[in-house]
């Protein structure tokens, strides 16, 4: 066979995964290292995600390029790896077959560069050395990899580096800690923000301290779902507060929170704090009556895991478990992004609360779609919600713990609705 300077093969591969084609972070790996199993030496990749679906990159290698575009709604990824040199293409190829679970693929196979066809010159390679080192790179290029969290209309994404710091497919959900530009590093449950560095202090504050105030005094507390810990540290900040039992699903968020996000999952180790590994709608189901003072539910969104903790089993039992004080506080959507869920929910608290006693909290949370989310209430006693004379203490802790979103002016107007939310919930 003639001589040629490279080897080509373009390849096509057919009913990928589509989830894998979309997933910009996990191609980019499997490119670098389906790169590496060739034995190449990787000098660059750069890739991006396109809006809605659809993924392009290239690994730079000193033996040429892989470069990739994915069409996930038709579960095909284009890929032409070039080569030259003793690197051999087949072995990335059967790496990258299987990362993307190909059920059919093709390739055809190039020789690029036939010598016979070519001519060698003699340059001066000491003027291509000097032009090089003038070039000045105009910095057009910039990395552009977005995290969306979607439904079919509306969306919130943050554009994040690239960092992929952990990624399980546990038994319940699609674990990944990712790192945003703007938020720092961030919880992803399947596609869904649950919290970041930057503002997980929004939701943790609000979910904990209103009804550890409310309540006259708050000594036994469960806590549901929660696994980044974040709602367990501002709880634990009470000390009035004996007993905190969380009850986790999934322990590999608990573990990737611990390793990744230490400043949130902070309170794991505190002797107040029983943890289960454990299905918390199972859990509550088999709690003893007036058991809790409080109970909050830091659940993830009504999909997959969570569904059961939009339910009314669920909230019957949560309520036969409070003592006759007690409260709940459960994640209660968006009345903007999900207002299904949201009235759902709050018909089904006035149902086992009563009308009067299911009231609604709203805050911001900027990585969550739409912004505006809420925590819905259930109270089981004649609780005084609003207590003026809870101002001094409040303003106290709050400079005591140096909190950054509640105080005492917020706690005032916890309940407070626009004139839309409320007639969302009538
Ligand atoms: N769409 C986000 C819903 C929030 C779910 N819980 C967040 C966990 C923070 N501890």
């Amino acid at each position: 066979m003639s001589q040629a300077l490279g080897n080509h093969i373009l390849v096509e591969f057919m009913n990928c995964d589509p989830h894998i084609m979309n997933d910009v972070a996990a191609i980019e790996r499997d490119m670098v290292d389906a790169a590496k199993k060739a034995e190449a030496t990787v000098i660059n990749s750069t890739f991006h995600h396109f809006s809605p679906y659809g993924v392009s990159g290239v690994v730079v290698i000193q033996e040429s390029h892989l470069a990739i575009h994915t069409w996930p709604e038709y579960g095909y990824a284009a890929v032409d790896v070039f080569t030259c040199g003793e690197m051999n293409a087949w072995i990335a190829f059967d790496y990258l077959k299987e990362s993307f679970q190909a059920k059919s693929y093709s390739a055809i196979e190039m020789k690029r560069g036939s010598v016979n066809l070519l001519t060698r010159n003699d340059f001066d390679i000491s003027t291509m050395r000097q032009k090089a080192n003038e070039w000045v790179n105009p910095g057009f290029y910039t990395r552009n990899v977005w995290f969306t969290d979607k439904d079919e209309n509306q969306a919130l994404s943050l554009r994040f580096t690239g960092e992929v710091f952990y990624d399980q497919q546990t038994p319940f959900q699609r674990v990944r800690i990712l790192e945003s530009y703007k938020y720092g590093k961030m919880l992803a449950l399947d596609d869904m923000v649950m919290t970041t560095e930057k503002d997980e202090f929004h939701y943790h504050e609000m979910i904990s301290h209103p009804s550890l105030f409310m309540h006259p005094n708050p000594k036994n507390v469960l806590v549901i779902g929660g696994g980044d810990g974040g709602t367990i540290r501002e709880v634990l900040r009470h000390s009035g507060v004996e007993k905190v039992t969380m009850v986790e699903i999934d322990g590999a968020v608990i573990e990737a929170c611990k390793e990744h996000l230490p400043k949130i999952a902070a309170s794991f180790d505190d002797p107040k704090l029983t943890l289960l590994v454990d299905d918390g709608i199972a859990f509550i189901e088999k709690a003893e009556s007036e058991t809790y003072d409080v109970i909050l539910v830091d659940g993830s969104d009504p999909v997959g895991p969570a569904e059961g903790l939009f339910s009314v089993s669920f909230y019957t039992h949560c309520y036969r478990a409070l003592k006759k004080d007690g409260i709940l506080v459960a994640q209660g959507e968006s009345p903007k992004f999900n207002e299904k869920a949201f009235r759902e929910l709050n018909l089904t608290l006035q149902s086992i609360f009563g009308k009067e006693n299911a009231p609604v909290s709203l805050f911001f949370v900027p990585t969550y779609p739409t912004g505006m989310w809420s925590f819905q209430y259930g109270m089981k006693g004649n609780i005084n919600r609003i207590d003026d004379s809870k101002t001094e203490s409040i303003d106290a802790f709050v400079r005591e713990q140096g909190l950054r979103y509640y105080n005492a002016a917020i706690h005032q107007s916890s309940f407070a609705l626009p004139n839309f939310v409320k007639t969302l919930i009538q």
